[in-house]
């Protein structure tokens, strides 16, 4: 990012102050530095001003916001519920500086006290809260929303460590605790007088009320309370403030004084550890269903904590549970707080004594539910008796619910045996367990995928049977990113330019960006375009020289592939090429070849060993390839340590490639896909997920498809061919593998990708061998691409112009039409 370019922000003639804003804002910090942190100006560190600044621009956010809270009330609007166990926020003080239109008042406010504002600005650990696109996505709804003025709460857990840091060591990921919360968090506020008791096992007695009525009373063996911290998201140019209420878990009794005096120190806190060990951690599970009775306990936690909290507010307001649905949209972020459907039940059946029928149609009617994944693995599901242990009244409700929902079913459908037990909330078989996504289904009024090619794979694999059962139940919302983040503050250089070309309308309706489109063809807006890229390349560059002792050419093609590290997101694919690649200059060091960056940051689930594997590869292919001389600077391997959302706000404004190379059917939609192409990065992709979208608008000539299709790969499979058919037709595969197999990357241990290669030789469930004469070939269409400086900006120019639909703000409106029913203005 261009240091020196002024970042356009959210000033407006309501929030713009000038310089006297500047004298005030620098007095409040300088106030804030002293009373608030007890610091001298002489002694403050980056850390203690960012803690200063940011207490100040919250209190521009929290008249707003307790104003804005109010007449929503007043005015009875309907709330929305965003309940995800994932936030992904990264920092949060540029985005409200500019949301706020402080962005030049910070600065003025700043310089005299001889406080360099990115120095501070990076001195803000990253909010982690999430594994990767998932929590990311919760994270950008919950600045649409606020800039769409849609009041909403965001509730999730408020983990004492994020996702973990990850080191890399002798190219070996190592996991290390992360600490956001070590030097305090000046973006919340503690709410200890909001907590909610959370109750966990024991019985459930059914008392007879009167002859006809019997009612049942949880009483749990053990409780443990929620307590709320409150994080104020402001929307573009203040419009609206939502409140993000996380939730924190803390023992009933905080020391068993009795035990503590009879010097048992350890044992009188232990209570206190296991009740509070619920927002301990974030599971550093992407995509696999993390089994652990403390997952489970994490989901009913904050379900819990959240319908307590919204009921206690409905019911305050408006007084009456049977309104519900008309006040509240509960929206499921994945099944990871679908227990909230046997809850919402539990609070109307035995807590507001509300007939069954009645009830069930509250909750149907107030929830719906996202789902983010078909992969097996990642489908959550309970064991029957681990439910029953820890939620037993629940686990009561399910079975009531299954019982009514099965007979309906077998009232449309007598003696469907097979649609019965494909469609049942209970599997059975080895082990009974509860399917949460049926769950969710059945519970919902909506149920939405997150691409056009996902939502139909749920219409016609998982979720078939419900698609014929519930018609018009099924739909697709596809993801979208927040261009305040993703393009305005990550890249003020694109961003003036834009407002230079387009007006600066195209701040606040992304709409505008198509003006961009007559602009391609035009040399001087094509230079200007790349200048911007250049810059943003050489600031990525110097912090890979600086923190890697790595030198990259700017001017090379910088391609990028960022995202969690899976199987299925193929990076084997992309070392493979690069294999390959490194083989191919070679053999002809003197043809001229296309430099290339191959840049790749991403973490591997801790007990995902073969993605740990993959990480190990890129490190030993980078070795190799980087200190050979005859390779020169026409490849570089290098793989970014600790990705977060920090760092893709590095990598992606300096990207020209992005690698997008999903085995076709497997990622649900991807968002990274549409940050990059957003800043003018060209795609290689498979036709996957929300890339067949990016196509349809970046237009063909813009974006290299390679690979197999998603019915090629589902035949593909099914004829159960092994991967050495694809490797024999292959010159260069075959020799990329030898190579790898025979330990040419791995001296010190020959054999290490051994069983990898095997792999691959045999089922290669990820069709990497498949793909990869194909992908190696849109490689060079790529390569030849980037030859031709005019048709590569213009194509750049075009992604840019064309991806405005994939804003989170036109999913968000869709979300409010469509699933909701609150209105949004547009
Ligand atoms: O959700 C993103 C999509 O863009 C990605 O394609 C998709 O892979 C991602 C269990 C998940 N699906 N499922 C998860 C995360 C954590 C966990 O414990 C599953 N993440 C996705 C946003 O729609």
């Amino acid at each position: 990012m261009a240091a020196d370019t002024p970042v356009p922000d959210g000033a407006t003639a309501a929030n713009a102050g000038g310089a006297d804003d500047a004298a005030v804002l620098r007095e409040l910090i300088l106030h804030k530095l002293t009373y608030d942190l007890g610091k001298s100006r002489l002694g403050a560190r980056d850390r203690d001003w960012f803690i200063a600044t940011a207490l100040a621009v919250r209190d521009r956010i929290v008249d707003r916001w307790i104003d804005l809270t109010r007449a929503t009330y007043q005015s009875g609007a309907k709330q929305v519920y965003y309940l995800s166990l994932e936030f992904l926020i990264g920092r949060l003080l540029r985005d409200n500086v500019c949301n706020l239109g402080l962005v030049g008042a910070i600065r003025e406010a700043l310089e005299p006290l001889g406080v360099d504002v990115e120095k501070l600005r990076i001195a803000e650990p990253d909010a982690a809260l999430g594994n990767g696109g998932l929590g990311r996505l919760a994270a950008c709804f919950m600045e649409s929303m606020a800039s769409l003025a849609i009041p909403a709460f965001g509730y999730g857990i408020r983990y004492d460590h994020g996702l973990f840091r990850q080191v890399i060591r002798d190219g070996w990921q190592h996991e290390f605790p992360e600490d956001w919360l070590n030097f305090g968090n000046p973006w919340e506020f503690a709410r200890p007088e909001i907590a909610h008791t959370i109750g966990f096992g024991g019985s459930v007695e059914a008392v007879n009320v009167s002859e006809a009525r019997v009612k049942h009373v949880w009483k749990p063996g053990e409780t443990v309370q929620a307590v709320a911290y409150d994080t104020p998201i402001v929307g573009w140019r203040g419009a609206h403030v939502n409140t993000l209420r996380l939730w924190s878990a803390r023992a009933m009794d905080q020391l068993r004084l009795d035990a503590f005096n009879q010097g048992d120190h350890i044992g009188a806190l232990s209570d206190k550890v296991k009740a509070e060990s619920i927002s301990k951690l974030l599971y550093p599970s992407d995509e696999s269903a993390a089994g652990q009775e403390l997952r489970l306990r994490q989901e009913y936690f904050f379900s819990s904590a959240a319908l307590q909290d919204l009921v206690r507010r409905h019911m305050r307001v408006y007084g009456d549970m049977r309104s519900l649905p008309d006040r509240v949209a509960i929206q499921l972020n994945d099944t990871h707080p679908a227990i909230v459907v046997a809850e919402l039940l539990r609070i109307c059946v035995d807590l507001h004594d509300i007939p069954w029928d009645e009830a069930w149609e509250i909750t149907r009617k107030t929830i719906s539910y996202t789902n983010h994944t078909l992969l097996p693995e990642a489908l959550e599901s309970w064991p029957v008796p681990l439910m029953e242990r820890l939620l037993p009244r629940h686990m009561q409700l399910i079975y009531l619910i299954n019982a009514f929902h099965l007979d309906s079913v077998r009232g449309q459908h007598p003696e469907d045996g097979r649609l019965l037990s494909s469609v049942s909330i209970i599997e059975e078989g080895h082990g009974r367990r509860v399917r949460m996504g049926h769950l969710a289904v059945v519970g919902s009024h909506k149920v939405n995928g997150v691409s056009a090619l996902h939502s139909e794979l749920l219409k016609t694999t998982i979720f078939s049977d419900f698609n014929h059962l519930f018609p018009g139940r099924l739909t697709n919302k596809t993801n979208g990113i927040t261009f305040r983040r993703w393009l305005q503050q990550c890249n003020p250089g694109l961003t003036s330019l834009l407002v230079e070309a387009c007006g600066p309308a195209v701040l606040d309706d992304e709409r505008a960006l198509e003006k961009l489109r007559p602009l391609a063809d035009d040399a001087g807006f094509q230079a200007k375009f790349a200048g911007v890229k250049r810059a943003n390349k050489q600031a990525l560059a110097n912090l890979i020289r600086d923190q890697y002792q790595l030198r990259v050419d700017p001017d090379a093609i910088f391609d990028v592939q960022i995202k969690r590290i899976h199987e299925y997101k193929r990076q084997l694919l992309n070392v493979l090429e690069a294999v390959a690649l490194y083989d191919e200059i070679r053999s002809q060091p003197t043809k001229a070849w296309t430099p290339r960056v191959k840049i790749f940051a991403g973490k591997a689930a801790s007990s995902y060993h073969r993605a740990k594997l993959i990480i190990k590869l890129a490190h030993d292919v980078a070795r190799v390839v980087n200190s050979d001389p005859t390779v020169r600077n026409l490849l570089k391997v290098v793989f970014l340590p600790n990705y977060n959302v920090s760092l893709a706000e590095m990598i992606v404004p300096a990207a020209d490639l992005s690698e997008q190379i999903s085995t076709a059917g497997m990622e649900a939609s991807g968002t990274g896909n549409m940050k990059l192409a957003l800043n003018g990065a060209l795609t290689i992709g498979t036709l996957d997920g929300a890339n067949v979208e990016i196509k349809e608008h970046v237009g063909d000539d813009n974006i290299f498809i390679f690979g197999l299709t998603t019915e090629q790969v589902a035949q593909h499979r099914a004829e159960g061919r092994q991967g050495a058919e694809s490797i024999a037709r292959s010159r260069r595969l075959q020799e990329a593998l030898e190579q790898i197999e025979a330990g040419v990357f791995s001296p010190d241990d020959p054999s290490r990708y051994r069983d990898l290669v095997a792999s691959l030789r045999a089922s290669d469930y990820f069709l990497v061998t498949a793909d990869f004469d194909s992908y190696f070939d849109a490689q060079r269409k790529v390569a030849e691409h980037w030859r031709n400086p005019g048709a590569w900006w213009r194509s750049a120019i075009l992604n840019t112009a064309n991806v405005g639909w994939f804003s989170s703000d036109r999913t968000i409106a869709e979300y409010a039409q469509e699933i909701w029913n609150v209105p949004v203005n547009r």
